[in-house]
């Protein structure tokens, strides 16, 4: 049978140019592909069909039907979505009873220009955005840092939570020159876990090009790993790295090996070994306290855009600043302002 044959809600299983393809006719001009497999089997079907006349439709616009830009947003966001964990709790987001709160306050603004409700608009909205940064964290992977000095075993740290070789591993000190990435999932949540090269003072110009980006990286991260080999005396480099970044969570690393007389071990230091694999759960467990915070019930409203905190900032100013008249107009930018990329 070809496609032209197939009747409205039929589904057919086949191939297409070696790809597994399952299409369901859903209108008289309108079928549904569906492919398995990653971006590119996708890309492959679609770049194969465009080359065919197909008209492709984005389904950010497939999907917009009467929502408005609130809605739509939480659906792009859950479609985008890398992890269980993230993909559950932006499901179980009350979108709808937030649309019906925003669209019975433009209806009672305008039946009742009188109304006293300017100062229950300011308290929820201002509600919602204390809740900004839990709607950062189901969107957007956090930026965790690994740094110390050369030896450390910042790349042996990344590959064990990263659970795979990503970055070299090599017992000379200043094996990192640069600074990269892992994606990876940390207790349900999405992380960049990123390596840098060992912050110490050297007259080699590209080692130093790597350390200037280590500290590039270090200025712009939710949470940066500082690692201390337990296994040496202190040094001043340390102590100069936590003046720098005092934020930093302090990681006694290479915890199999004797620690050195010269160290302090307090109980809030974590003691991890890439090696042996000990103490990372409780360093994962941190970090995660230390990026995500705590989650409201179910049934409670968060921003998870930008667009979404600009345009409650804009109604909590404008109540702030007695513009009454801005408030309905202000509502309906936050339900139907355009999409945009942050
Ligand atoms: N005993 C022990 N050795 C480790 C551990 N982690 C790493 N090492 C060793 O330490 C050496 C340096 O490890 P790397 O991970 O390359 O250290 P690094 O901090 O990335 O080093 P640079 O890239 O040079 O800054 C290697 O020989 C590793 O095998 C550990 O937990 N225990
Ligand atoms: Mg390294």
């Amino acid at each position: 049978m070809t496609i032209t044959e197939q009747p409205v809600g039929r589904i057919l299983f086949g191939y297409w140019e070696g790809e597994d393809v399952v299409v369901i006719r859903t209108d008289e001009h309108e079928w549904e592909l569906h492919c398995h497999g990653g971006f590119a089997a996708v890309n492959r079907v679609q770049n194969s069909l465009e080359s065919r006349d197909v008209q492709i439709q984005d389904w950010r616009d497939f999907q917009s039907g009467s929502q408005s830009t609130l809605e739509r947003e939480f659906q792009i966001a859950i479609a985008k979505s890398v992890t269980w964990k993230t993909t559950e709790r932006l499901l179980r987001h009350p979108t709808t009873s937030w649309v019906n709160q925003l669209l019975h306050w433009q209806k009672e603004l305008k039946e009742n220009p009188s109304t006293n409700l300017a100062g229950e608009i300011q308290t929820q909205c201002e509600q919602v955005l204390t809740r900004s940064q839990v709607g950062i964290r189901l969107t957007t992977a956090a930026r965790v840092v690994l740094a110390g000095a050369p030896n450390v075993g910042k790349s042996s740290l990344l590959n064990r939570l990263a659970g795979y070789d990503r970055s070299i591993v090599q017992n000379r000190p200043g094996t990192t020159r640069d600074t990269f990435g892992a994606e990876i999932a940390l207790g349900g949540y999405p992380v960049t876990l990123t390596d840098t090269a060992g912050i110490r003072q050297t007259d080699d110009s590209l080692e130093s090009a790597g350390i200037s980006r280590a500290h590039q990286v270090l200025r712009t991260a939710d949470l940066i790993l500082f690692l201390l080999d337990g296994s040496i005396a202190p040094t001043l480099e340390e102590n100069q790295f936590l003046a720098q970044y005092p934020d930093a969570i302090l990681v006694l690393h290479k915890s199999d090996q004797v620690v050195h007389p010269d160290r302090t071990i307090t109980s809030s230091l974590l003691r991890v070994s890439a090696l042996t694999g000990e103490g990372t759960e409780t360093l994962i467990d941190e970090i995660v306290k230390h990026i995500v915070p705590e989650l409201p019930a179910p049934s409670t409203i968060f921003p998870i855009t930008g667009r979404q905190r600009n345009s409650l900032q804009n109604i909590v100013s404008a109540i702030q600043e007695q513009n009454f008249e801005l408030l309905n107009p202000l509502i309906e930018d936050l339900l139907t302002g355009p999409l945009t990329n942050d």
